[in-house]
């Protein structure tokens, strides 16, 4: 197949460009380097990963019979994306191409404005030149699960049939996000799903829950310069991760609030799997198809207690902190999502489990002093 992968220098398109290389798919990369330049203005840095994808494609091609090809991208600039598409003709659109954190899309007004412009602009500009170039390629969207918020019912797969007043309709699952971020996705969840309807594009929007891990199956052979891209900062580290680095650091663990809220985990390497069955089984035309894609769900409380737990078990006593939460979530909730659609396709998740927590502090216990220590406690607050 035609895989074109948006948003090619991040955590998740990296490794995704590799996966489908390995398994001898034809992959476009693009990217426009909004996340090295939020990077380099907020003063952090991925800890591994830290060649150019320029130098990481050079030498993947090397070993690799499918190359990887690179360019340069602006979902922004309808042109540039339109002749893209015109160009590769893809099969299937990878659509990671966009500003992917929370906090730092509550920094201020610039930050918000920039999050929803560069994510709903771009994603728009990408649905227009779908129906110009290639309306029969299946786009394959990450959204996210915080899309939905923690409601006081069930979470469905995007979708909810709805009884009211004596009559019923299957409409959008309604949203109540928590972050600007998050809230640019659920733009981006109403205008595919009318594009889809309007020009009979077929979409798998996914919904995926905090992804953790620092290496995947296709990489560990090399070194880890041409790892994934690893944050533990206060701007893109996400939990788990964060939690691990303050552990090979022998610093407190940063649970936020009392630590009761719940949220949706899975694993790098299962992510890649999630796209490859939703690439292999695509949706319908005019269909807008919904994933939730996470394997496992546990309060911040207790991630922090099988982190804790391994670090024990390797001889290291870590302690966690509760810091005033810097954003704004439910601290106790009800929180019930189903996740059934990738599983039936045959997804086996990976558990996160006091093994895989020593075998990461482990592979990070290397990197201890070009650890930024500074970058752990949260400097945006969510109501400043
Ligand atoms: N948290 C802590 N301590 C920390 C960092 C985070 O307790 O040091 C808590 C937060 O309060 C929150 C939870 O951990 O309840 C998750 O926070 P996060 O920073 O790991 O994740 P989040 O900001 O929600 O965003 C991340 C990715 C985003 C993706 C999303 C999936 O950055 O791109 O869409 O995870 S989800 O959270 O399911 O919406």
């Amino acid at each position: 197949m035609k895989i074109l992968v948006l948003g090619g220098d991040g955590y998740l398109g990296w490794p995704t460009a590799c996966y489908f290389s390995r398994r001898g798919h034809d992959v476009l990369s693009l990217d426009n380097f909004s996340k090295k330049k939020i990077e380099n203005e907020n003063g952090v840095s991925t800890l591994l990963s830290t060649l150019t994808i320029q130098e990481k494609i050079i030498n993947w091609n090397k070993n690799n019979n499918k190359k990887i090809n690179f360019e340069t991208c602006d979902l922004l600039n309808h042109r540039s994306i339109y002749k893209k598409l015109e160009e590769f003709k893809p099969d299937a659109i990878i659509h990671y191409a966009e500003q992917p954190s929370a906090p730092y899309s509550m920094k201020d007004r610039s930050s918000a404005y920039f999050t929803q412009m560069n994510n709903v602009m771009g994603n728009l500009n990408l649905l227009f030149g779908i129906k110009k170039y290639c309306p029969e390629a299946h786009l394959v969207k990450l959204g996210t699960m915080g899309e939905y918020g923690t409601p006081n019912i069930d979470l469905e797969e995007g979708w909810l049939q709805i009884n009211h007043n004596g009559r019923s309709d299957k409409l959008l699952f309604p949203k109540k996000p928590g972050s600007f971020y998050h809230l640019s996705k659920v733009h981006d969840t109403n205008n595919i799903e009318f594009a889809c309807r309007l020009w009979n594009l077929k979409c798998t929007d996914l919904n995926q829950g905090v992804v953790y891990g620092c290496d995947t199956e296709e990489l560990k052979d090399y070194s880890d310069d041409m790892g994934v891209s690893f944050h533990y900062d206060d701007i893109f580290g996400t939990v788990i991760n964060r939690f691990i680095s303050q552990s090979v650091t022998s610093k407190k663990l940063t649970v936020y609030g009392a630590g009761n809220q719940k949220r949706t985990f899975l694993n790098i390497n299962d992510t890649l799997k999630c796209i490859e069955l939703s690439v292999n089984n695509p949706a319908e035309a005019g269909e807008f198809r919904v994933f939730n894609q996470y394997t496992e769900t546990f309060s911040i409380n207790e991630l922090s207690k099988i982190i804790q737990d391994a670090c024990s078990e390797l001889g290291r006593d870590i302690e966690i902190v509760n810091l005033e939460n810097p954003r704004l979530e439910d601290a106790e909730h009800y929180y019930n999502p189903k996740n059934s659609g990738l599983i039936s396709l045959g997804l086996k998740p990976i558990k996160f489990e006091k093994d895989l927590v020593k075998s990461m502090i482990l592979k990070l216990d290397k990197y201890k002093d070009k650890i930024d220590i500074k970058r752990f406690l949260p400097s945006l607050k969510w109501q400043n």
